[in-house]
């Protein structure tokens, strides 16, 4: 070592001692070019997934204080440690048999629960009972009290889609269990869907100005309708769930969206600073992510990472694919962090 480099050694340890740092010590690697991402692309397959619940069915209790949710999260490889799907979002899948009580609690993470399978479950989100169908998306905006609950008669399945480790890296988590067992349903709460372009005034306190429920017979009819139209480069046929009161995207911190590709229909590659993570609702096709093609079906799920190139294709002659997807943008567009790049060289090769 130089005399010049052991006198910089010398000078970082006594900083060190008083946690002082230079900003020499930073490493080149830590001011990339562009944006770089320890998310990994990352497909899970339905088949694992469902096994995953049908085998925790007989073992893990939904009641309180013991497991409360019957919830298998999707880890991603490249952030494995956090056993989250993303640095920002959690995917995970929730299973609730006939009779059972997922109890009641709020906290400061938003999420979405968007409904696969089964009938006859609700959620109640602040005293809103919403009755769950396929397709249906349910918000539980940040801080609202929430329980589900079953009276059908078949095991029923969901999707949720929370923020949890973009809260947990602000430092900001607080759960709080509701204080009774079961939360009461409300008589005078307002479904949005009845009122359109209006809504009732009211002196009820009343957080459920919001719509809560989107409901798969009112948006597949016009995700089909705008398949009829000219397609998006880059996402074929898509729309993004709004807060139809503020325009804005479905949760403060969360964007979800519903999209369809036509038989044969292949998009153009592009790339974004936000992250997605994909469900295939149903058909079947291959996403191209860093030129690695993954092959989704009906009920599988995968990770778009953060400016990483990715281009869909349907494969089906026949079928319509739909994706259902959730991203992170609304976190990234307030800061001017969000950025698009595209189109990029095609990667598909088929
Ligand atoms: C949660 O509260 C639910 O309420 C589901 O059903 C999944 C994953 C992480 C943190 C909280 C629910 C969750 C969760």
């Amino acid at each position: 070592m130089s005399a010049a480099n052991a006198n910089i050694k010398e000078l970082d340890q006594r900083l060190a001692e008083k946690w002082i740092s230079g900003i020499w010590r930073i490493p080149a690697g830590a001011r990339p070019a562009a944006p770089k991402t320890k998310v990994l692309p990352h497909l899970w397959k339905w088949a694992d997934v469902y096994e995953g619940l049908v085998q925790a069915r007989d073992q893990i209790n939904v009641e309180r204080g013991a497991a409360e949710r019957r919830t298998l999260r999707l880890v991603n490889p490249g952030v494995k440690d956090m056993e989250m799907t993303s640095h920002t979002m959690l995917f995970a899948f929730q299973m609730i048999q006939p009779g059972e009580v997922a109890p009641p609690h709020r906290h400061t993470m938003s999420a979405i629960r968007f409904i696969l399978r089964g009938s006859g479950a609700y959620t109640n989100v602040d005293g809103a009972k919403m009755v769950m169908e396929d397709g249906d998306l349910i918000l539980t905006p940040q801080w609202s009290w929430h329980e589900h609950a079953h009276e059908g008669a078949e095991p029923m399945i969901w999707i949720d889609g929370l923020d949890v480790p973009f809260i947990q890296s602000l430092q900001v988590i607080s759960f709080e269990p509701y204080p009774e067992n079961r939360m009461p349903v409300r008589s005078d709460t307002h479904d949005p869907a009845n009122y359109g372009m209006t809504r009732p005034v009211t002196t009820a306190e009343n957080k459920l100005a919001a719509p809560l429920h989107y409901r798969w017979r009112d948006i597949y009819p016009v995700l089909k309708h705008l398949a009829e139209g000219e397609p998006h480069p880059y996402e074929g046929y898509a729309m993004e769930y709004v807060n139809p009161l503020t325009g804005g995207s479905t949760l403060p911190t969360l964007s979800c969206w519903i999209q369809l590709l036509r038989p044969g229909q292949r998009t153009q590659s592009h790339r974004h600073t936000s992250t997605v993570l994909y469900h295939a609702f149903s058909g079947n096709g291959t996403t191209v992510i860093d030129g690695k093609p993954f092959h989704w079906e009906k009920g599988d799920s995968f990770v778009v990472p953060l400016w990483h190139w990715h281009e869909h294709a349907n494969l089906s002659a026949a079928e319509d694919a739909i994706l259902f997807s959730m991203n992170d943008a609304p976190v990234l567009k307030p800061f001017g962090l969000y950025r698009e790049e595209g189109p990029g060289k095609s990667q598909l090769g088929l």
